[in-house]
């Protein structure tokens, strides 16, 4: 039975992420860490540590403490975060990834990280973005994904370390809001349409991005870290995705249950440049073809979900 070790793992995939592990390996088998401590389901359904993944030294004692197997790295600063706060974002995004790798090759611990859409850029083909293409992205955050994906890959060469990651799309949940993405919109709209039925999009109509579910997003993780590792030809990082959309659509099968739902647009220019310079829509062929990738969720069955759940929760 795996002992998995996460950072930010009361953060947005992390909160989400914990619960399941725990349910699928034991809730003493799953460490989660965070730089603080909440009152979330996370925090308080197995063991809890304070870890600021900056300190490498701390990542690893507390991964020797819990025998861990499995590094699960989390914690990082979304695209518009890091925009703001691009060196910040370089230490952190990059700082917190070496020290998670380290701790991984001293333990030989298996090892996943999340890549991103974020990772392609202006130059890279827009529609159906191949697993294997041009990567110039724009953004710090980018930058990062990149690099990230290229140190992973470099642990895998060099120590044997068996790294995997996914290059997620923008994440939909109704658990755990994200904080400084470019996709977020696509979350903060269903809270919208619950609260006050209007949303004002930061986002510009005709702006297609790639989203996921959050079931998918996890039952990805667990399935890409149990998949026979001579299967994958690629590690670092799968092209996923389960949807593509512009948020007129969004609103459109929002309008189907709230019919008296109104969108406006008042457009970011920071998070809507991102926004232009990522994919409208990505090949998630190779997940399919080396370790069974599949999403359960399109728009219209997440949307049916997301406004049953959130109406009892807010
Ligand atoms: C963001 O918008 O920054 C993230 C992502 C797509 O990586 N949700």
């Amino acid at each position: 039975m795996k002992r998995i070790l996460i950072t930010g793992a009361l953060g947005q995939i992390g909160s989400e992420l914990t619960v399941k592990l725990r349910n699928i390996y034991g809730s003493d088998h799953v460490v989660a860490t965070d730089i603080r401590k909440n009152d979330s389901e996370a925090a308080n359904s197995g063991p809890f540590e304070i870890v600021d993944v900056t300190d490498g030294k701390a990542m690893l004692e507390t991964a020797k403490k819990y025998n861990a197997d499995t590094i699960i790295h989390m914690a990082a600063l979304l695209s518009a975060t890091a925009e703001a706060n691009p060196v910040f974002a370089w230490n952190l995004n990059m700082g917190g990834l070496m020290n998670a790798l380290e701790v991984a090759r001293e333990l030989n611990s298996q090892f996943f990280t999340p890549s991103s859409i974020g990772a392609f850029g202006p130059s890279t083909p827009k529609a159906n973005t191949p697993q294997d293409t041009i990567h110039r992205p724009t953004t710090m955050y980018g930058v990062n994904k990149v690099a990230g994906e290229l140190l992973s890959d470099y642990y895998y060469h060099k120590f044997g370390v068996d790294t995997r990651g996914l290059r997620f799309p923008g994440l939909i949940s109704y658990v755990t809001p994200p904080g400084g993405g470019t996709t977020d919109y696509a979350v903060e709209i269903y809270y919208e349409a619950i609260k006050n039925k209007r949303y004002t999009s930061y986002i510009n109509k005709g702006t297609y991005m790639d989203m996921m579910y959050m079931p998918d997003a996890l039952d990805a993780i667990v399935d890409l870290m149990e998949a026979d590792a001579s299967k994958l030809k690629h590690r670092n990082s799968f092209n996923v995705t389960a949807m593509s959309f512009e948020p007129e659509q969004i609103a459109a099968e929002i309008r189907k249950h709230i019919p008296s739902f109104e969108m406006s647009y008042d457009v970011d220019p920071v998070r809507q440049g991102i926004a232009d310079s990522w994919p409208d829509s990505i090949d998630a062929s190779a997940a399919k073809e080396e370790w069974g990738f599949k999403a359960e969720y399109d728009l219209e069955k997440m949307t049916v979900d997301m406004l049953e759940k959130l109406s009892v929760k807010i």
